[in-house]
């Protein structure tokens, strides 16, 4: 063999070697160009990792907190007086989020579910402030909101409250429902009490669901006269054979952050929900803000509007707080969730967002506005002047 051979199989050999190194390098981290997508072995180990946390979070969820989350986390969107904010938005998760937005929203949802939110309805859950999760679960709990995942987090959030709100056995529909029945049959009403409460629909993540409240058990006839549509929800019609749930539970009434009480983690105290001044007369473009829970026209809070019949007012409605918010005129008829209703487009405007709504109205009329996410505090009233 001459020298010029050997010195040709070496440089061959080393470039198997090369090319077998950058083979592993592929294998263990995975390789995304020229329209190839090979999930490397690392990749697919953090990846795995990731789904079993988001997993793990919806188990929690469905657990703690959809008692005002709702079954499907999307708050007052899935049932109208459901008190907690919508957690199951693309607003929350990627691709709607870059990765660093991601990790800016993840610390601020840590924070909350840590801590609490005062003058609200939400508790600390994190043990140092005497709650039941320790910092991984609460962990959990933010990638089942902020995860790229997040979507299949919450459907298995829905699957794990439909087992823990089946009936043992399982109870169905004997006979379909029209939306204005109050006598349902379902032909095995043990374990069944009045004031208990039933929920039809929902089986899938975005299956819309009734909840009845039981006013009387007729055990001889095996059905049950109800209250439709209650707890926020609409009467619907059901099918014939429609699997029946135990239904939800009232949330409950706790208020945190009152005068006199040291709030967690260094929040203030809740703020009184602010009374109106006098009327303020708008017309044309008017910047209505939205903070941290409160509607803002210059310096007057939750002012009473007043608006000359006829005249368009075209409303900014900027999101200077970190809560999310909208604005709803009940319109004319004084109820809110009706046809005439004028709400902001969109209807839910994330912190640092803005919205629109452009309002006409013909005639004198007074109606209230709200935030359908703060309605409680965020909350006033417009006069029409004829
Ligand atoms: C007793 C009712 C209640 C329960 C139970 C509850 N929450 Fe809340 N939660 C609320 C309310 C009300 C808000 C809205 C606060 C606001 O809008 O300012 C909220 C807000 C939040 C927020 C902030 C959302 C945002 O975009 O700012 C997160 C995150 C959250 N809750 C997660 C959870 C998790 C996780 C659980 C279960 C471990 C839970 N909540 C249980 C009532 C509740
Ligand atoms: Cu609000």
């Amino acid at each position: 063999m001459n020298t010029a051979k050997q010195i040709n199989i070496m440089i061959g050999l080393m470039f198997v070697g090369l090319f077998g190194t950058f083979l592993y390098f592929i294998f263990d981290n995975g390789f995304n160009a020229f329209g190839i997508d090979f999930e490397g072995r690392q990749n697919a180990a953090s990846v795995r990792q990731e789904k079993t946390n988001v997993e793990r979070g919806a188990v929690l969820f469905a657990l703690n907190c959809r008692a005002c989350h709702g079954i499907t986390g999307q708050g007052a969107l899935e049932r109208a007086g459901l008190p907690g904010a919508p957690l199951n938005i693309d607003d929350n998760r990627p691709p709607e989020l870059t990765e660093a937005e991601v990790a800016a929203k993840a610390d601020r949802l840590n924070g909350t579910i840590t801590c609490g939110r005062v003058g609200t309805l939400m508790p600390p859950w994190a043990r140092d402030e005497n709650g039941p999760l320790n910092d991984f679960q609460i962990g959990q709990l933010v990638m089942l909101i902020t995860s790229e995942f997040s979507e299949e987090g919450w459907e298995f959030a829905v699957e794990d409250a439909n087992h823990a709100d089946d009936f043992a056995p399982s109870k169905h529909l004997h006979k379909t429902v029209g939306e204005n029945d109050t006598t349902i049959e379902l032909h095995d009403v043990s374990e069944l009490l009045v004031e208990d409460t039933l929920r039809i629909g929902g089986d899938a993540i975005d299956e819309p669901y009734e909840v009845m409240l039981i006013v009387a058990i007729d055990e001889d006839a095996g059905s049950v006269e109800v209250e439709r549509g209650v707890m926020g929800s609409a009467a619907l019609e059901h099918e014939d054979g429609a699997k029946i749930y135990n239904g939800p539970q009232e949330p409950p009434d706790t208020i945190l952050g009152l005068p006199g009480t040291t709030p967690p983690c260094g929040q203030k105290n809740a703020q009184p929900v602010a009374t109106p001044g006098p009327p303020i007369q708008i017309a044309g473009d008017v910047e209505f803000k939205m903070g941290d829970n409160f509607f803002g026209l210059d310096d007057a809070i939750n002012p009473t509007l007043e608006i000359a019949a006829g005249e368009t007012v075209n409303f900014t409605v900027p999101n200077i707080g970190t809560n999310i918010h909208n604005l709803r005129f009940a319109g004319p008829d004084g109820e809110y969730e009706t046809d005439d209703d004028f709400v902001s487009d969109p209807d839910l405007i994330s912190g640092g967002e803005q919205g629109t709504l452009e309002f006409t109205f013909g005639e004198a009329a007074t109606f209230p506005y709200r935030c359908d996410f703060h309605p409680k505090e965020m909350l006033g009233e417009v006069t029409v002047t004829g």
